[in-house]
């Protein structure tokens, strides 16, 4: 039908499809969905306004609906063994807007991680919402050991008395440890809000401590190590639930994107299997594994290596920017992307940095072998990176190699 419709924008779909297939993923948010997920996402769903929450809508036809956000809602409060879940938020970004809507007035002071030390958008930076509206201030790593050092956020904490406190990364490779957050924002009288975005396959799996308990809002995407539609969703304590749930919908969004709210509940379910803790393990695995056979070959870790999903390498020793290497590594069909490194002489846009997750080859059936070959490439194009010729053999040479790991069989 949409090929007959509108081939261009199918045309466009197929080269997206051929891409993914033909690339080898190192984007530590990205995955691939189960055709079941594919399937509800691409559902009849979203035909549906559903403005409201289960049983409380303003329109009619909603019987179904109202099943299938229930579900949702149930399976996600399982996983996490949370009082209450909303399964509305259309991305990251607008569960974290809603829960800072929903306990802060605009001009209160937040308190979140720099996004150059590994942090956010959505956490307080300047030209995000989030330091549009609130008077942000941020904490960073030690210089030293590129850890979170607690001492120095307590510090902060109060001398800022900020109304909320958000921690949670989007590059940031070790444990984060939510019960000395929350001892902080105690100390201060904050809410804490934890965004898990990156690491909620993980939390999931039981191979990361969990937030829930120790926080008043927890905050996440569906897409990353968790594996499912793109979206969000926020889990709270159950005191907090309307606010939360008035801050959603009417406050910062209308009906709720049905086919992703079914997506979702897809994903969740697939969270409780035996397969997705497996899969959650190899890619805590594979992580590690790929530090340490980087660190082999004289590349610089940040922090040294990796607890979760995600390296961050610092190229300053390979004497390569990570803008250079992330259009190099693009030449060879291995799709990175370029990083800041805490305290980043190069700024934003060039970066020392690249950023490397595990979760999206784990998907595809890799482990240790296949990132040995990973990193041979990532070398041999690095070596090579003045030499078109090489670059296009090692293109062709990573298309074979990873074509026999296809996403959809
Ligand atoms: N943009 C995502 C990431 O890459 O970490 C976070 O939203």
């Amino acid at each position: 039908m949409l090929e007959k419709f509108d081939l261009e924008i199918y045309s466009l779909i197929e080269k997206e499809l051929m891409r993914e297939s033909e690339t080898v993923n190192l984007i530590a948010s990205e995955n691939y969905v189960s055709k079941a997920v594919m399937e509800a996402t691409g559902s009849i769903l979203t035909n549906k306004y559903a403005e409201g929450y289960p049983s409380r809508r303003y329109y009619g036809g909603c019987e179904f609906i109202d099943r299938i956000e229930s579900i949702a809602i149930s399976r996600v409060k399982k996983i996490f063994n949370a009082e209450h879940a909303n399964v509305q938020p259309h991305s990251g970004s607008q569960a974290n807007m809603a829960v800072y809507l929903s306990c802060a007035k605009a001009g209160d002071t937040i308190l979140g991680m720099d996004i150059c030390a590994g942090g956010h958008l959505s956490h307080g930076t300047k030209v995000s919402f989030s330091g549009i509206i609130f008077n942000a201030v941020c904490y960073g790593v030690n210089p030293d050991t590129e850890l979170i050092d607690y001492n120095e956020i307590e510090k902060i904490a109060q001398k800022y008395k900020p109304k909320i406190i958000i921690c949670g990364a989007s590059a940031y490779p070790r444990i984060i440890d939510f019960n000395r957050f929350a001892g902080i924002a105690k100390n201060v009288n904050a809410y804490l809000c934890s965004d898990m975005a990156h690491i909620a396959g993980l939390v999931a799996a039981n191979l990361h401590p969990s937030p829930v308990p120790v926080s008043d809002f927890v905050t996440s995407t569906t897409h990353k190590t968790l594996r499912g539609p793109r979206g969000g969703f926020i889990l709270c304590k159950e005191r907090y639930a309307r606010s939360v749930d008035k801050s959603i919908f009417p406050g910062i969004q209308g009906g709720p994107l049905m086919h992703i709210v079914a997506a979702k509940a897809v994903a969740f379910k697939e969270a409780e299997t035996g397969d997705f803790r497996k899969y959650q393990t190899q890619i805590v695995k594979n992580a590690r594994f790929f530090a340490e056979k980087l660190r082999e070959l004289d590349y610089r870790l940040v922090t040294g290596g990796t607890d979760n999903h995600m390296l961050l390498v610092d190229l300053r020793n390979k004497k390569i920017t990570g803008v250079e290497c992330q259009n190099i590594l693009e030449k060879v069909n291995i799709i990175v992307n370029k990083n800041s490194i805490p305290f980043d002489p190069s700024g934003a846009t060039i970066t020392s940095g690249l950023r490397i997750g595990t979760a999206a080859i784990t998907t595809r059936g890799m482990k240790e072998n296949e990132i040995l070959k990973i990193i041979e490439f990532i070398d041999e194009a690095l070596h090579y990176k003045d030499y078109p010729e090489k670059l296009e053999n090692i293109r062709k040479g990573v298309k074979d190699f990873v074509m026999q790991f296809p996403i959809y069989t």
